[in-house]
């Protein structure tokens, strides 16, 4: 039997998770939408899905099993909550919600309910370059590691919409997760340094690099830039005591034309991880099947949440501002 699912947000990441929940994944049917714009709910809406005017009123739906989130980032709270309070097993999109207060009020909702129910929208983890990497490290053949880089370029970001905080609480979560994970550590500390803009964003603060301290004494370097021109280039190398291992550049294929000889960039995420993302909800439609999630959780949002936190800070003192986590619910762990 399908599951049926009630999408949250169908701009564009609730269009083409609809596009992939309906067309390249079985197991799963999209019943109902809702959207605050009324037209672009109704314009996504698969045929036959009932469109809500309110969010809680899909979530609270009899016809509605599970729920995906793609709404902004500040109405995710609100919603995650409802579906946590409903007992219905809820994917939702980076990030997790916006503050800390916020993660640690999701994280007591769930663990007060007593399962989780909350998978959140890290689709590196699924990707199946980013699993072969970790497969080496954990492999132990290298060694310990110790330096991480992440390279996460966008070719360009909405002009007046994407502001200079953005690199760091909206773009940044997803090198902070993948790094937590790659490295099965814990973020205690950032820096962030700003070097010279560049002229393509205006006034936008873009590049940054940061710097992430691990509880191991490990260190994560992030390249993030946002207005990079020539696509979505996302890169990572690990460098162990005995070796080093990296990402392959994606897509694999070697064009050789009157051009020279060259590798196509991605346009965008859309692109990039697109089997991370249909992967990511194949294993999301088994666990909600069964009442619950897998994968990134809570306590993932909740971590790359405090990291943006203090990247924001650090930005503004230009220190280097710590993390402080709670004590890890035995739901997570
Ligand atoms: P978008 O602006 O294209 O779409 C967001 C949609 O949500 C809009 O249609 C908006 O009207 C709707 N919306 C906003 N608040 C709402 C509310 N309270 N209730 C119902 N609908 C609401 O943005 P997007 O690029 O699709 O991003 C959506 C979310 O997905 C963001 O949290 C973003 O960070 C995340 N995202 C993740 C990835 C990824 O790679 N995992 C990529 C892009 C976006
Ligand atoms: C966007 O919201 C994403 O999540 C993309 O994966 C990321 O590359 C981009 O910078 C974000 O704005």
């Amino acid at each position: 039997m399908s599951l049926k699912v009630g999408v949250i947000g169908t701009g564009m990441i609730g269009t083409d998770h609809i596009r992939r929940l309906t067309q390249v994944l079985s197991g799963v049917e999209v019943v109902a939408v809702s959207d605050i714009d009324a037209a672009r709910a109704k314009a996504a809406a698969p045929a036959g899905a009932e469109v809500f005017d309110r969010a809680t009123d899909l979530i609270h739906a009899a016809a509605v099993q599970a729920v995906v989130i793609c709404s902004w980032g500040p109405a995710h709270e609100e919603q995650l909550l409802a579906c946590i309070a409903a007992g219905k097993p809820v994917f939702c999109e980076k990030p997790l919600v916006t503050s800390e207060a916020g993660a640690l009020r999701v994280m007591a909702a769930e663990v007060g309910f007593g399962r989780r129910l909350v998978q959140l929208g890290f689709m590196r983890r699924f990707d199946a370059d980013y699993r072969r990497l970790k497969a080496v490290i954990d492999g132990g053949s290298l060694g310990a590691p110790l330096l991480y880089h992440s390279v996460h370029r966008n070719a360009s970001v909405p002009e007046g919409l994407y502001t200079s905080d953005m690199p760091l609480n909206d773009t940044l979560v997803h090198d902070a997760d993948i790094a937590r994970w790659l490295l099965g550590d814990e973020i205690i500390g950032v820096e962030v340094r700003v070097p010279r803009r560049s002229s393509v964003g205006k006034d936008l603060r873009d590049p940054v690099v940061v710097l992430l301290h691990t509880a191991s004494g490990a260190l994560v370097d992030v390249e993030i830039s946002v207005n990079i021109g020539y696509g979505y280039d996302i890169r990572g190398e690990v460098s162990c005591e005995r070796g080093v291992a990296a990402l392959p550049n994606r897509p694999a294929t070697v064009i050789s034309d009157q051009h020279g000889i060259r590798q196509a960039i991605p346009a965008d995420w859309r692109e990039r991880f697109i089997e991370a993302y249909d992967q990511e909800f194949r294993e999301w439609i088994v666990a909600a099947g069964r009442g619950t999630a897998t994968g990134p959780s809570s306590w993932d949002g909740y971590a790359s949440t405090l990291a943006a936190d203090a990247a924001l800070r650090a930005a503004k003192s230009g220190l280097l501002e710590p993390v402080t986590m709670i004590t890890k619910p035995p739901l997570y762990a």
